[in-house]
């Protein structure tokens, strides 16, 4: 307990919400772009997947409560959100250390999201799998591609709702 303490306050510290409350989401309206023009979009069980990967997580990229992500963000939280993850800091996620997130409910949209964090297919995911990942999720959640993920493109209410269920 003495030697871990560091690491648990910090796993607490994120487990309640990362650096920020994350209750705090801005509340102006986005305009909706315009889905015509975009040849390319991704399949919507991909963009669901990566919004379901990044709802949780969201208030760790988020440490300045801007409601909003920007891919240059990452890498200032990447190893927080890693060690989320990597519960034993071995540096690999096993398929049982990340569905220990999750709950019944949310288990088949979790062991998706593993099996396309996975692309090597060798049963973890590693650090630049998993950088990779957040990369790729940021990209797919970012629906008008600004290059910014907000609090609305991601969902971020509907989850903070369900997850704050009596
Ligand atoms: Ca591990
Ligand atoms: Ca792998
Ligand atoms: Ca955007």
């Amino acid at each position: 307990m003495k030697i871990t303490a560091g690491f648990t306050m910090m796993v607490a510290a994120l487990a309640l919400g990362g650096c920020s409350p994350a209750a705090q989401v801005p509340a102006q309206a986005q305009p909706q772009a315009s889905s015509a023009q975009d040849d390319s979009a991704p399949l919507p069980d991909q963009r669901a997947s990566a919004v379901h990967f990044l709802q949780p997580v969201f208030s760790v990229l988020d440490c300045e409560k801007k409601g909003e992500v920007e891919a240059g963000e990452v890498d200032n939280h990447f190893f927080e959100l890693y060690f989320f993850a990597d519960r034993d800091q071995s540096r690999s996620i096993s398929q049982a250390e990340f569905l220990a997130h999750s709950s019944a409910e949310s288990r088949d949209k979790d062991l998706y999201v593993f099996q396309q964090m996975d692309t090597n297919r060798n049963g973890t995911v590693s650090v630049m799998e998993y950088r990779q990942h957040v990369f790729r999720a940021l990209e797919l959640a970012d629906t008008d591609a600004d290059g910014v993920v907000t609090a609305e493109e991601a969902e971020l209410a509907a989850f903070l709702r369900a997850r704050s269920r009596p």
